[in-house]
């Protein structure tokens, strides 16, 4: 778990909401790996999605732990990961025709050598708070981001609008995934949050920054981001995983 002198304090939190009786966000951390992912809602069984992909991510980083991957390199591996990941939800899908189309985005972050290696595709996202501002690092595969790309909205009117959650990309039974794949470095002091569009659906960045900001405890980050979405309505699932770079003894 030490990487060089830096290690990962973390948690993670995942909550239905307000309006939806099943949970298909999936979350998971460990010292190694942090990883969101949010089973698609206009196909059935998103929780089947999340849940498959987070186990074969989870499996390829013990792997790599242990030495037992014939991959060294962590963004080839995570990639391989998002490979198995959609080749289980394709056969899951080809044994159950009720899980026809079931699919996620996910956003997972490896703990390498000084940073992470990023894999993330869908509208999950993932932010980095750093001496008190926030960035988004991860880009949204929907269709109003592409729309914001091209200049033909503004970021406005992306906000609040209501096709906002239609992806262009997943990780999807029947289909090859296509994760953005990168490496982002990190330093000490550096605080990391996924989280579902559960959040971001309801919760201002500034809202975001500030709770980063002025709140020590990773877990309360968590409690205090659920609590906000919950606040405004909860009108999706609501998933979080936050992780402060710190000096590890
Ligand atoms: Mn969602």
């Amino acid at each position: 778990m030490t990487n060089g002198s830096l290690v990962l304090r973390f948690a993670s939190g995942t909550d239905p909401g307000r309006r939806r009786r099943v949970n298909e966000d999936s979350v998971y951390a460990n010292p190694r790996l942090l990883a969101v992912a949010d089973g698609m809602g206009a196909h059935p069984h998103g929780e089947v999605a999340s849940a498959v992909t987070l186990t074969a991510i989870a499996e390829m980083d013990v792997c790599l732990s242990q030495g037992e991957s014939g991959e060294t390199d962590p963004l080839a591996a995570l990639s391989d990961a998002c490979g198995v990941a959609a080749g289980r939800l394709t056969e899951l899908a080809e044994k159950d025709r009720d899980l026809t189309g079931m699919g996620t985005t996910l956003t997972a972050m490896l703990w390498t050598d000084g940073g992470f290696a990023v894999a993330h595709v869908g509208d999950s996202r993932g932010y980095l708070l750093r001496d008190g501002s926030l960035t988004q690092f991860t880009h949204d595969h929907t269709m109003i981001q592409s729309l914001v790309d091209e200049g033909h909205l503004s970021p406005e009117q992306a906000e609040d609008n209501p096709r906002r959650s239609i992806l262009i990309r997943a990780l999807q039974a029947g289909g090859t995934p296509e994760p953005d794949l990168f490496t982002q470095e990190a330093r000490d002091g550096d605080r990391y949050l996924l989280c579902s569009d559960g959040v971001t659906c309801v919760v201002k960045p500034e809202a975001i920054q500030e709770t980063l900001s002025t709140t020590p405890d990773p877990e309360d980050v968590v409690a205090r981001l659920i609590e906000l979405a919950n606040e405004a309505g909860g009108p999706d699932n609501i998933s979080c995983v936050v992780a402060d770079v710190v000096s590890g003894e």
